[in-house]
């Protein structure tokens, strides 16, 4: 661990931010499988590498906050807690799934956990949480929306433009940078003006948080005082958190573009199991609790792909249903 000592979450919330982390790497690792071997075919973007950020914000939020998160998310919605029963059948384009089949890999909502949207247009999660923000401020829920993007995503024009529109009506949102140094095949370096995303803060009068988003002490801190100023309103933060995809852009990708000593360095550091030994050397948590959390999760993991592989396609008089707000009759 490398936080400058934080103050440390009690053994509840070290552990629960280890359970997160573990199901995650788990059922990215079943994903990985499933591609390899045929069985499921889809669009799948590893978030192997990225663990501990989700993990360490979620623990800090309540289960009616919202996320708003990109491509890259099943780490972070797993994190915020929408069920792998729906996940997987999401993912699969199946009828049970969290939008019936319909929205697939790239397009998981599952509003019950919060999870208010997952975009594949780069930039637009940050406008999204804004509005559901104002509607918090509005209503006075008492809510707090998480914007995760990517570290490309911050070189976007909404990005400047929904920080700016935060900052000025001081919503209940925290702006979370995952900047695991590549945008799809560039390396951040090629395409970044600035070294740290986090110095954009200051164009937008919000506290810039850089932190290293592989270290999960560190990674808790931070999130818990930004959301603790948003419920507080006191307005936006924005947090860059430094991680690495171990897997390149998206399955299949070759990754010859990437830096092959940077990559290695990073999944030598792997942040999951790196963090499990932490809790077992700091007294935590022994061996067989944590094993008894993996194995869990993999058990969970594998009944909730089967049932999904088992369950119906979307029925095609379905196909205009939950698509427009009023329903249009088929051509
Ligand atoms: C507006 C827009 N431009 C380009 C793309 C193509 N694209 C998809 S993912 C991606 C890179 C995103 O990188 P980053 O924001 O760092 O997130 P990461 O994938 O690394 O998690 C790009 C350019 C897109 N989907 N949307
Ligand atoms: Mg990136």
């Amino acid at each position: 661990m490398t936080s400058a000592n934080p103050v440390q979450p009690d053994k509840t919330v070290l552990l629960d931010m280890y359970s997160k982390m573990s199901l995650i790497k788990h059922n990215d690792e079943t994903a990985r499988k499933l591609l390899m071997s045929g069985r499921l075919p889809m669009i799948y973007y590893s978030p192997r590498g990225q663990e501990v950020i989700p993990s360490a914000v979620s623990v800090n939020l309540r289960r009616d906050d919202y996320i708003c998160t990109i491509s890259r998310g099943t780490h972070d919605m797993l994190a915020k807690g929408v069920p792998l029963d729906a996940l997987w059948a999401e993912l699969a384009g199946r009828a049970t799934g969290t939008c019936k089949g319909k929205g697939g890999p790239m397009h998981i909502t599952h509003p019950e956990s919060g999870c208010m949207i997952t975009t594949g247009i780069v930039g637009s999660s940050m406008p999204i949480a804004n509005g559901l923000a104002l509607a918090s401020q509005i209503k006075g829920d008492g809510r707090v929306t998480v914007a995760y993007f990517g570290d490309a995503a911050s070189n976007i024009g909404a990005f400047h433009e929904a920080l700016n529109m935060a900052s000025v009506w001081k919503l209940p949102v925290v702006f979370v940078c995952q900047n695991n140094r590549y945008g799809e095949h560039t390396k951040f370096e090629k395409a970044t003006a600035v070294a740290k995303v986090s110095d954009r803060a200051a164009s937008y009068s919000m506290p810039g948080i850089h932190v290293d988003g592989n270290d999960p002490l560190a990674m808790h801190a931070a999130a818990r005082e930004a959301i603790e100023r948003a419920r507080a309103g006191e307005g936006p933060t924005l947090i860059e958190a430094v991680t690495f995809r171990f897997f390149g852009h998206v399955f299949g990708d070759a990754d010859g573009y990437m830096d092959k000593d940077e990559k290695a360095a990073a999944m030598a550091a792997d942040p999951v199991p790196r963090y499990r030994q932490w809790l077992m050397d700091q007294g935590h948590a022994s061996e067989a609790e944590l094993a008894a959390i993996d194995t869990g999760h993999e058990s969970a993991i594998k009944a909730a792909v089967e049932k999904a592989l088992a369950a119906p396609w979307p029925d095609p008089s379905e196909l205009y249903k939950d698509v427009f707000t009023h329903e249009l009759a088929p051509a």
